[in-house]
């Protein structure tokens, strides 16, 4: 190291081996003022990032200059949420620099994996909705189209998760402490953003109508950049705000009391932007979260306006620069913001300012759940957006003039309004989203369909060309690339790499799925997968698999629509079957859960404790802990996904048809060679399609079965008190064994499903058993569970996102790539 210390060479971005040691050295030196001998695994961690974000940004600004020089078409997508992952391993991938960096380290006896395990992810989503944007940005990146995305800065992401006793105990996730390499402030780019007051109008000497919005408090806005690469060439940036205090906070001029009033004031503004909330499809109503939606709309749109008129272009041919892609309706408060900046900011008239903001926004829904469409209270508009809410009673009576004039009945025409005063006067952000977009599209066929018959069916027959459907897509390069070496390295051995950027090149596996000794292979390779993810599982719970057992494994949110207690009472149905009955031919299978509950959800909370009460039981039991193991995996993630969906031989997808707008896990699994056990709900339906019937395994009510289930009477009881076998497990829910004597513990769960089980657990129970004992007897025949394995792998190209990516700028964006 003598060497370094006085010949400190060059700054160099290379991409070789040397060129690495080099700059890790520097790094280490230069910008944490470390040598080797006192550096810890993060000063290791930190100069390996420093390192590669020097040759992440020798791209990224060249993709910049590109994207200014071809003045194209661009897309601002608008999301409260994403979950980027760790980004190291990414960035390395993309550089394609995995293995001379592996080997620069080595050299210094580092190891690349422990390194990787250091960084910490940002976690600013609670899950699918905030994940699925970052594989967007990936794919926008890979494809060069020119975008930006746009988001808060949360201090603290969704919370930690651990288990204590069996319960969900939630932390605050400090995931800057350690500082965050990936970033860059942009002190230079900041925007303020006002609250409150009153609105003042007046005419002038021309009777023109002057509208004046008096807030009663001001707060800033600043960018925080994140440079997203994609594969190979382009990339894209990812901004993010920062809420701070305003300038005019002037301390100087305040006397002591004042100082501290004003010091406090400065805290509160910053409060903004200081968590996520972790609720998921479920409303809460709180007013700081309306407030952290104006917020960064706010300052996006501000920022997007100074971008177009920077390109010395007028206003109203916004749209014709821009598509702001809503991601769900959490930014939707866009659709007045961007009306209030062009009518009193930029002095357009209503109708070309409407025109250009209609032609601007689309919006993608992400849920049919009532209790997740947000709905604002039309006095908390009043009070912290006066004007919003003056701009948005005047798109309604707009667009009540307008539909009056077709042939709407006053039911259909009191549906669609913007307002709902049936209860408590609130504002439907779904409508003002539809209203205000030129298209709206739902996330699955299914999903799409359903939104057309359903939650949006007046607007559908309104405007039925505004709607459309963009399936979902994953990244493959994070979810198979990065997080499946050895899978990765087996398919392009036979294929080649060309699937890196086109997914649909794995239908090139498909006719190995008949070689035997391919099959071989690709159970060497699962069963090295599943002995990493063993190894994840000791460190996380200390509980031991043996690796050859069936690895089983729901991860995602916890809800009730999406039916983990479900799995809960297939689970019990084997532990019976053995015990009670004394059948020994069950396979061994782990049985892996893991996902957050929203705090406040008290079922679901209480469905962690029935997972992991269960797992206790059957854990210690030696009568069957040899065949079955119940896991709950803590604190759930990116990072943590990436290990867990490399070792699932099975993917439970199993929400109640009708539910799951979507799912991607559901395809990130399969990608990884899971079979799927799934009901026909979001996308399913068109992995089973792709993948082949015989190649899925299904089971329950479809959504329209669902309905005339529900229509005609639903009596779970009935189907309980007639099933035996159902009936034995649902009451051991209240046993003194499995509850150690607090036998009121599953209560609530037990009279839910005697109740009312309105997700129908108990109607689709029997299917779902009867499909798990498919899904045994096929596992027993480690060829055919191969083929199939190799079956769905070929046929994931569908589910790719850049497949998405394509289709939004096809079908709704009308966005073209620059050329790299
Ligand atoms: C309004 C607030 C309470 C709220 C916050 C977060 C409402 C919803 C959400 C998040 C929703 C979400 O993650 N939805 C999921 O989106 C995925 C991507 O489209 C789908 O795959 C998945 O089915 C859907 O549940």
């Amino acid at each position: 190291t003598e060497h370094y210390f006085t010949k400190p060479g060059v700054a160099n971005i290379g991409l070789t081996k040397e060129d690495i040691k080099t700059s890790f050295l520097e790094k280490l030196f230069y910008s944490l003022g470390r040598i080797p001998v006192v550096a810890t695994k993060n000063d290791f961690y930190t100069s390996l990032a420093l390192t590669v974000r020097d040759r992440v940004f020798r791209k990224y600004v060249k993709s910049l200059e590109q994207y200014a020089e071809e003045d194209a078409r661009g897309v601002a997508y608008l999301s409260a949420e994403y979950l980027p992952g760790p980004h190291l391993g990414n960035n390395l991938l993309n550089l394609e620099i995995v293995e001379e960096t592996r080997e620069a380290l080595a050299e210094f006896n580092l190891d690349l994996d422990e390194l990787l395990k250091e960084e910490v992810e940002p976690g600013l989503g609670n899950g699918g909705l905030g994940r699925l944007a970052s594989c967007y940005m990936d794919s926008l990146a890979t494809l060069g189209i020119p975008s930006i995305a746009y988001g808060i800065r949360y201090e603290f992401g969704i919370f930690k998760q651990e288990i204590q006793d069996g319960w969900q105990v939630e932390s605050t996730d400090k995931w800057l402490q350690k500082g965050n390499t990936w970033e860059i402030v942009r002190p230079e780019i900041s925007f303020e953003v006002k609250f409150g007051g009153h609105t003042e109008h007046s005419r002038d000497g021309n009777y023109k109508l002057h509208i004046e919005w008096i807030p009663d408090s001001e707060i800033k806005g600043t960018a925080y950049d994140t440079p997203i690469l994609g594969y190979q060439s382009n990339s894209i940036t990812l901004r993010l705000w920062k809420a701070e205090a305003t300038e005019s906070f002037d301390f100087a001029a305040y006397n002591l009391g004042e100082y501290y009033r004003a010091v406090e004031k400065k805290m509160r503004s910053e409060n903004i932007t200081k968590v996520l909330y972790p609720n998921d499809e479920n409303l809460s109503g709180k007013e700081l979260r309306l407030k952290q939606q104006y917020f960064f709309v706010c300052c996006s749109l501000q920022d997007i306006i100074r971008l177009h008129l920077l390109q010395g272009r007028k206003l109203e041919t916004l749209h014709e620069k821009f598509t702001i892609q809503l991601n769900d309706t959490h930014p939707s408060i866009a659709v007045a913001e961007l009306m209030r900046l062009l009518l009193d900011v930029h002095q357009m008239g209503w109708e070309e300012a409407w025109k250009v903001t209609k032609s601007t926004f689309a919006y993608t829904n992400h849920t049919l759940l009532p209790e997740a469409l947000e709905k604002w209270p039309v006095n908390l508009l009043r009070n912290l957006l006066p004007r919003h809410l003056e701009l948005i009673y005047e798109i309604n009576s707009r667009f009540i003039t307008e539909i009056r004039e077709h042939d709407f009945t006053g039911e259909q025409i009191s549906r669609m309004s913007l307002i709902d005063d049936r209860g408590e006067p609130t504002i439907r952000m779904a409508h003002l989203a539809t209203v205000g977009s030129y298209k709206v599209n739902g996330v699955s066929a299914l999903h799409s369909g359903l939104l057309k018959e359903e939650v949006l069916k007046d607007f559908a027959q309104l405007w039925p060309e505004k709607f459309t459907n963009v399936t979902n897509g994953i990244t493959h390069r994070r979810f198979l690339a990065v997080s499946n070496p050895r899978l990765a390295g087996l398919i392009s051995e036979k294929i080649g790499k060309e699937w890196l950027t086109n997914l649909d090149k794995l239908k090139g596996l498909e006719s190995f799925a008949n070689d035997e000794y391919f099959r071989r292979k690709w159970m060497e390779v699962k069963l090295e997968n599943k002995k990493n993810l063993a190894a994840q599982i000791k460190e996380l719970t200390g509980i031991e698999i043996n690796p050859e057992m069936l690895i089983d494994v729901q991860v995602k949110r916890i809800h009730e629509y999406k039916r983990q207690h479900l799995k809960v009472l297939h689970i019990l149905s084997l532990y019976m079957q053995i015990k009670k009955d004394g059948q020994k031919d069950i396979p061994p299978t782990a049985f892996i859960f893991a996902g957050k509950a929203a705090p406040g959800y008290f079922m679901a909370k209480r469905i962690i404790k029935l997972i992991t009460a269960v797992g206790d039981f059957i854990n210690n039991d030696p009568e069957v802990n040899e065949t079955l193991k119940v896991i709950f995996l803590p604190n759930f993630s990116v990072k943590l996904a990436q290990h867990v969906y490399p070792g699932a031989d099975l993917s439970e997808q199993i929400s109640m048809a009708g539910k799951e707008a979507s799912g991607t896990g559901n395809m990130k699994f399969a990608l990884n060679g899971a079979l799927t056990v799934g009901t026909l709900d979001g996308a399913n339906v068109e992995i089973r399609e792709e993948v082949g019937e015989e190649n899925f395994f299904l089971f329950g009510l479809t959504t329209e079965e669902v309905a005339e289930r529900k229509k005609a009477g639903y009596h779970p009881y009935k189907i309980y008190s007639e099933n035996e076998k159902l009936k034995r497990v649902v009451d051991f829910l209240l046993s003194e064994e499995l509850t150690k004597g607090n036998t009121e513990l599953f209560r609530s769960i037990y009279d839910n499903l005697l109740n009312q089980d309105p997700y129908l657990l108990l109607q689709d129970y029997q299917s779902y058993v009867d499909q798990m004992e498919n899904v045994y007897e096929i596992w027993q025949d480690s060829q055919k569970w191969a083929q199939m394995s190799i079956i769905n792998v070929a046929n994931m190209g569908k589910f790719s996102s850049d497949r998405s990516i394509k289709d939004y700028c096809e079908k709704i964006w009308k966005v073209k790539a620059v050329k790299a």
